[in-house]
């Protein structure tokens, strides 16, 4: 049965095309510096926005029209499993992600629990033989049951310590049966909400001491996809540990888990941190750190996570800027971890949306690729250190220098003269590279 019958296979068509089902600027099979858009972007659906949730929020029931709605159980699990490849192929999606339950339903028990999860598994695993998508991540959704109300790995009740044991242990064990590049680790209700009641060193220690007994599980079944941490300030906790990429690093720093481990970065969580979502990645990147990335925008109006599809091309060009600077993704890619709106209730929705978000990245890649092939950027910044490459500046880098030879080196100074970080120019400049990639891209 088809699920989207009234939708074909969605092709680039390119810029000029008036099918709203058609790549305008994502093409596959594009070459952007030698390497194909589809392996560069690695884009990926996320199962729990767009097959599980309803549309529903705080103040309203769902409202999402969807032709599984009709369904109850493991009969509406298997359902969205058939209705999700269908989606993926249409879409021509290489990878999606999932938590234990956007797929299969709880049950009374841990046990029973993990045999609708079997089911499952073995569905998704069958239709993964004959679809080119394959699985990003897969994570323990560890968060929205009553049991996690103090936490997962930092409740302060031992019998919750060893059930999100569980529930990880059965994901590592999903994420190797299903061949999943990445596993996931974002701590929803790993923070706290007073001091008052909280002992927040065993909280931490129990965090480290949880990701050390994943990693060593990892090694034992042999599974060798890449460890993310995915880090956000708030929400639904009021102070999550994982605030951000920087907190995130000294925390695994300090527990000798560095080795181990990469970051998602989601760019609504950047916004909710206080910074850009450039920001965030540049701190993965230059540390080494970079993963993968949850493909999203924010609402500065609203404040909260509303995981909006990411249409905001400056912003998508500058993320693609610190992704091509990486080398790439590696093993991760570009999850769009972003729902429709309320409002968008309709299932062709969730076509235009992620349309819209794959050309907004494609067109992101195209402007920082050629940003950075004419050095903007790089050159404006390696003539504004340049006084560390010769001089004072050198003997600094080079650990020639202490501060007693500085003292005598400033006392001799003429009055210091300063260069201007000319932002303006450089803002201006962006505009240009991406007003410029449009237009050769529409001709
Ligand atoms: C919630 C998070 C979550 C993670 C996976 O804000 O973004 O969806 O990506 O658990
Ligand atoms: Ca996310
Ligand atoms: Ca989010």
């Amino acid at each position: 049965m088809a699920y989207f019958e009234n939708i074909n296979q969605i092709k680039f068509e390119g810029p000029t095309s008036n099918n709203p089902f058609s790549f305008k600027y994502y093409n596959p099979e594009e070459q952007v510096n030698g390497q194909s858009m589809q392996d560069l972007l690695r884009f990926s659906v996320a199962y729990w926005h767009t097959f599980t949730a309803d549309g529903s929020d705080p103040f309203g029931a769902g409202t999402m029209q969807r032709s599984w709605n009709h369904l109850n159980g493991m009969d509406l699990a298997k359902a969205r499993v058939e209705a999700s490849f269908e989606f993926f192929e249409k879409l021509n999606a290489p990878y999606f992600c999932f938590h234990d339950v956007d797929v299969a339903p709880e049950a009374d028990t841990l046990s029973e629990t993990n045999k609708n999860l079997d089911i499952i598994v073995d569905l998704i695993k069958e239709n993964l033989k004959s679809s080119k998508t394959k699985l990003l991540w897969n994570t323990a959704n560890m968060f929205t049951h009553p049991r996690y109300v103090h936490g997962a790995a930092t409740s302060n009740n031992a019998d919750v310590f060893a059930y999100a044991a569980a529930k990880v242990k059965k994901g590592l064990e999903v994420a190797k049966e299903l061949g999943s590049e990445n596993y996931v680790f974002w701590g929803g209700r790993e923070g706290y909400e007073t001091l008052l009641n909280t002992n927040m060193k065993l909280e931490q220690d129990n965090l480290a001491r949880f990701f050390h007994m994943a990693v060593d599980y990892a090694k034992e079944i042999g599974y060798d996809g890449q460890f993310l941490i995915e880090p956000k300030p708030k929400e639904p906790t009021k102070h999550q540990y994982d605030f951000d990429v920087a907190t995130g690093l000294a925390f695994l720093q300090k527990y000798n888990l560095q080795d181990y481990f990469k970051f998602n970065i989601e760019a609504n969580h950047a916004t909710l941190a206080g910074h850009t979502f450039e920001h965030e990645l540049r701190v993965a990147r230059i540390n080494g750190m970079l993963g993968s990335v949850d493909a999203n925008q924010g609402d500065t109006l609203l404040g909260w996570d509303t995981d909006e599809f990411p249409t905001d091309l400056y912003s998508t060009t500058l993320a693609m800027y610190e992704i091509l600077k990486n080398g790439g993704l590696g093993k991760g890619g570009l999850n769009f971890d972003a729902k429709v709106r309320r409002g968008s209730f309709e299932a062709d929705d969730l076509f235009h949306s992620h349309i819209a978000g794959m050309d907004a990245f494609a067109i992101g890649l195209k402007v920082a690729n050629r940003l950075l092939e004419d050095k903007v950027l790089e050159d404006f910044i390696d003539n504004r250190y340049a006084s560390f490459t010769k001089g004072i500046g050198l003997e600094i880098i080079e650990g020639k220098t202490d501060f007693k030879k500085l003292e005598e080196y400033a006392l001799g100074l003429a009055p210091i003269k300063n260069q201007s970080g000319r932002q303006e120019r450089l803002k201006a400049i962006v505009n240009q590279y991406l007003i410029e990639t449009l237009t050769k891209v529409t001709v």
